[in-house]
């Protein structure tokens, strides 16, 4: 298995009509806006840029779907939870996120949760985590961007997800440093064997 070969495959916003969906395994990769959700998956695809990442927050507003070894699907999904985009704009980012995970339910084998470890979770992240274990849907929480802090600081926020994630799996990383890419890699893998 070899996350470089990998293409763009489609966009898919609420609007895209005639939606096709194969039965392929998929992961997704999600949260809100600035966690380095693009990032993580460039690193994981080893390309520099061909999933778009931005200093700007709120660049994202399409499921962007990528294939991998043309075997799997990698998807990037946007979620916003406050209101600077304009209502009708976030109840349609809304409603993409629950059709779409509701829609391929069946073949997403892992959800990877990122959460910049720098910014403590809030109310919003914790009701999408509870609407995500109601999916029912194999979790993985990504602490990112632990270069910003010390070997105590990772540990502590280890502690601290885990107790509050109700002990889902939780992997600190780093797209930056590179650091336990490994271990997310690994655990991608697992599911879709
Ligand atoms: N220090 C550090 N910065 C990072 C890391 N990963 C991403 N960033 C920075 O965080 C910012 C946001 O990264 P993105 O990957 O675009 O974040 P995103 O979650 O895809 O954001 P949206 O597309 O807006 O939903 C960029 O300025 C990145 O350079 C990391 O591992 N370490
Ligand atoms: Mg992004």
């Amino acid at each position: 298995m070899n996350f470089k070969n990998v293409n763009f495959f489609k966009s898919v916003s609420i609007n895209t009509k005639e939606v096709y969906f194969d039965d392929k395994k998929e992961i997704v990769f999600i949260w809100r806006s600035n966690m380095g959700k693009s990032s993580l998956m460039n690193t994981i695809f080893e390309k520099k840029d061909l999933v778009k990442t931005s200093s700007k927050p709120w660049k994202t507003r399409l499921a962007n779907i990528f294939l991998v070894e043309n075997k799997y699907y990698f998807t990037d999904l946007p979620w916003y939870w406050f209101a600077k985009l304009g209502k009708d704009l976030k109840e349609d980012l809304d409603a993409l996120i629950s059709w779409y995970l509701e829609e391929r339910k069946d073949n997403i084998k892992k959800v990877v949760i990122l959460i910049d470890s720098k910014l403590w979770p809030q109310q919003s992240d914790f009701e999408m985590f509870e609407y995500l274990l109601e999916l029912e849907l194999p979790l993985t929480i990504v602490l990112s961007k632990v270069d910003k802090l010390s070997k105590n600081e990772i540990n502590k926020s280890i502690v601290f997800a885990k107790e509050s994630f109700f002990w889902q799996e939780i992997i600190a990383c780093s797209s930056k440093k590179k650091t336990w890419i490994d271990e997310l890699i690994k655990s991608i893998k697992k599911v879709l064997r």
